[in-house]
């Protein structure tokens, strides 16, 4: 056990009203919430500081290889109470503020989410930095400290709208400021040949000024950093501008400069093809290249070991100029001869695919990356040359064609190891996308399953199941989650089912008072809480799971005597502020949310909610109250998904597909407790080619029939009735994700999940299954097997 149990509240009060009167500058009688917030993160953040620094010198000590995490995006979301959880410390600080009178609750709610990303992929580096730390694998997280993340949404009239975030108003207390770790990120200009050594003659500059947070693992016994970059002017200030009256025109390079680290892009598929965007990815890509590169220069002084001690892993293909950046530092500055240069790049860098969906996968003209990168047009060019030559390649098959720079051939080509993130998105990438580069390069794409971190997802986030597990299987099961297997041997037990039941159950209370609170509604606790929470995006079919709750709300209304099972239907998540369709179906779900709300002859048997901005504290919240996870994605389209795994964890029973994790959740926990509905990804695949799928599937159904003809009635939107005729009319013609062919078979799938959870103890025995079978999903087993297989490194714990 850590030293940290031995923190006596006491020393914890000295240093929390110290850092209060000394750090914050207040007066006990003064200090609002958030400064009662800050002098609490910069004590818990102080108990950090000691594993960090051992961490560090550890590493250095043992000489241990170390891994470097690329990614534009880290979900990090609120930290203090991840720390103190981790610290294990909540209940000293609780006690302490209690003693101050100061709300804990009102402390940690008062922090702002750190929103560095859009979904998935940036939780999952977030969830990913956490078990590196827990398993003392040396690393670091390299990302982009972006001054607004991901936007804020509000609904105005049932639509959405987009307001700035702006986490960083106020000053962040987990981050430490390097003004000395700088690099300079140039761009654009030109190239020229100088006695046969190319020299590139860059005409912009920027600076990328480093901020380190630490993050600190399970039992503080180990923290690595996130180490993000900030983009500053290179040129100095002004002043004979700014005196001559000129304020604006003095102030202009470091505006213009900043612009490189304002904004995170709010397209969670699609890339925007804007300059900026691709300026920004160089700008990551470069700092902690160049970084990497210093500190092993610190350590050693022959590249040719660069392998060795560094594993990269690109987080998409985002960070995909890492493989041209490294070899244009080896040639360009460090002087290594190219293909030597080429071979220890290689031997460094590993990709990680997260999307099949064409529209996601990231090109750039050749133009604009001449433009912007004119040096790294030249190694793009030479890489591509020597891979069509060396594999006798078809030109298809090429790096640059057609005038695009293709990322994804870019980051396989010069990658020792290529992954997917489940065991179906695996084999499909081995069939579809990268099947002529696998083929090329057989051996080159692995799986590695998601995982997520079970400190933030259940322990933090779930308290009350967290205790019937300790009380059932012992203490422990945070850092070995496969020990939940052992709740299966408590299965006949009357008390521990019950035990289940009634944490949900205040889960659920407590999730109903904050919507009574929040959104003025009132919900019934004992109805079933069925959640879908996740991007707005068509292919994750939100759409399926609003026909169906229409055709619910109808067949209730028809025989509202029945014995129905109550439910509350819960929505969160933002759409792209582009994407039109996914804002339709967002102002749908509020009309519907509106007109059913509103009736009184379904009253509590049915009940649509839509909270606002979802973000990773929502999901905290949202998460453990869940009896039904919603994971119903056209199959072959979501490459894992990493929200179902949070579900199952905390004991909800999933509604799904086939589809990306969804298929090893169901192995895990068992096929009958698992309500499976829908295509294969190879029937869906099929049925897309048939022409006429959806108005054929439309035909077949008489429900949807009635759903869709409410929505054109203008049912849920009286003022404005054709308000949904465009996306009735994209299901009956078009619907690219079949929704139709699907959704009778959801309905039937939805009927039997009506039947289970009327009976409550039966369901909590599902429930305990599900938690029993979800050890697999700790991105602990997911990081022990990247270390095992990619990145060939060992804990130094
Ligand atoms: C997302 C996938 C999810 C997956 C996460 C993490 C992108 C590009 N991809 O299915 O859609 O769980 O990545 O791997 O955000």
């Amino acid at each position: 056990m850590h030293i940290m149990n031995d923190l006596s509240a006491e020393s914890l009060r000295l240093s929390i009203t110290q850092h209060l009167t000394y750090t914050l500058g207040k007066d006990k009688p003064h200090a609002s919430t958030y400064d009662w917030r800050m002098a609490v993160s910069y004590a818990v953040r102080d108990l950090i500081i000691e594993p960090w620094f051992a961490a560090t010198r550890k590493t250095y000590a043992e000489q241990g290889k170390r891994v470097y995490y690329l990614s534009m995006e880290f979900l990090i979301g609120r930290l203090l109470a991840d720390a103190m959880v981790n610290l294990n410390i909540l209940d000293t600080v609780q006690e302490v503020l209690d003693g101050e009178g100061i709300s804990l609750a009102e402390v940690i709610e008062d922090e702002p989410d750190a929103a560095l990303g859009n979904g998935g992929l940036g939780r999952l580096a977030a969830c990913f930095l956490e078990s590196m730390s827990t398993l003392a694998c040396p690393a670091y997280g390299y990302g982009i400290r972006y001054e607004h993340g991901l936007f804020r949404q509000k609904f105005e009239g049932g639509r959405q709208v987009e307001l700035p975030e702006d986490w960083l108003n106020q000053p962040h207390p987990w981050e430490f400021e390097r003004p000395e770790a700088r690099y300079t990120i140039p761009f654009k200009g030109h190239v020229e040949t100088v006695d046969g050594a190319t020299v590139w003659h860059p005409s912009e500059t920027v600076y990328a000024r480093a901020y380190d947070i630490p993050v600190v693992g399970w039992q503080g016994n180990w923290a690595n950093t996130l180490r993000l970059w900030g983009a500053h002017s290179t040129e100095l200030f002004d002043l004979e501008r700014f005196n001559s009256g000129d304020h604006a025109a003095a102030a202009a390079p470091e505006e213009l400069a900043r612009t490189l680290s304002r904004v995170l892009y709010p397209e969670d598929t699609t890339e925007s093809g804007k300059e900026l965007r691709l300026k920004q990815e160089f700008f990551l890509t470069s700092a902690a290249l160049q970084d990497i590169l210093r500190r092993f220069l610190t350590e050693y002084d022959d590249l040719e070991l660069l392998p060795q001690k560094v594993a990269i892993q690109m987080n998409d293909t985002h960070p995909a100029l890492a493989g041209p950046e490294l070899i244009r530092l080896l040639v360009d500055v460090y002087g290594v001869e190219w293909s030597a240069a080429k071979h220890i790049a290689q031997g460094c860098l590993n990709y990680t695919n997260h999307t099949l969906l064409p529209e996601a996968l990231e090109t750039w003209s050749t133009w604009l990356m001449g433009r912007v990168l004119p040096r790294h047009m030249q190694i793009i060019e030479q890489i591509d040359h020597e891979h069509l030559k060396a594999t006798g390649t078809p030109p298809t098959l090429a790096i640059v064609k057609d005038d695009q720079v293709h990322m994804g051939t870019l980051a396989f080509v010069m990658a020792s190891h290529v992954n997917g993130v489940s065991a179906l998105h695996t084999q499909l990438m081995k069939q579809t996308v990268f099947a002529d580069l696998n083929r090329l390069y057989p051996n080159r794409i692995l799986n590695q399953t998601n995982g997520v971190t079970p400190r933030r997802w259940l322990r933090l986030s779930n308290p009350s199941l967290s205790r019937v597990l300790t009380d059932t299987i012992g203490a422990g099961w945070e850092n070995d989650l496969d020990r939940l297997a052992d709740l299966g041997a408590h299965e006949g037990d009357r008390a521990v089912r019950d035990a289940i039941g009634a944490a949900k159950r205040d889960n659920k209370v407590a999730l109903s008072n904050w919507a009574a609170d929040q959104l003025g509604i009132s919900l019934d606790p004992d109805a079933m809480f069925d959640v879908q929470v996740k991007r707005m995006h068509e292919y994750k079919r939100q759409l399926l799971n609003v026909f169906e709750t229409i055709a619910r709300w109808d067949a209730i209304r028809a025989n509202p005597n029945a014995n129905w099972t109550p439910r509350v239907k819960i929505f969160g998540g933002k759409a792209a502020p582009g994407y039109v369709v996914a804002k339709e179906i967002i102002h749908l779900i509020n009309d519907i949310a509106n007109t059913i709300n509103n009736d009184p002859v379904t009253g509590d048997l049915l009940k649509v909610v839509y909270p606002a901005n979802y973000n990773v504290s929502m999901a905290q919240r949202l998460i453990p109250a869940a009896d039904l996870s919603e994971q119903i994605s056209t199959a072959g389209k979501e490459a894992s998904g990493t929200g179902n795994m949070k579900f199952t964890m905390n004991g909800a029973l999933t509604i799904g597909t086939l589809d990306g994790a969804n298929v090893e959740i169901r192995e895990h926990v068992g096929a009958e407790n698992f309500f499976l509905f829908g295509m294969t990804a190879a029937e869906a695949q099929e049925r897309s080619q048939m022409a006429d799928h959806a108005r054929t599937a439309i035909l077949a159904s008489q429900p949807l029939q009635d759903v869709l003809q409410m929505i054109v009635e203008g049912r849920f939107s009286p003022n404005d009735t054709g308000r949904y005729n465009g996306l009735v009319d994209l299901t009956w013609n078009h619907d690219p994700f079949l929704v139709a062919s699907d959704f009778d078979s959801y309905l039937a799938s939805q009927s039997a999940v009506d039947s289970a959870y009327s009976n409550t103890d039966h369901w909590n025995t599902l429930a305990l299954r599900n938690i029993a079978g979800s050890g697999f999903f700790s991105s602990d087993r997911t990081i022990k097997s990247y270390m095992a297989e990619i990145w060939h490194t060992q804990s130094l714990a």
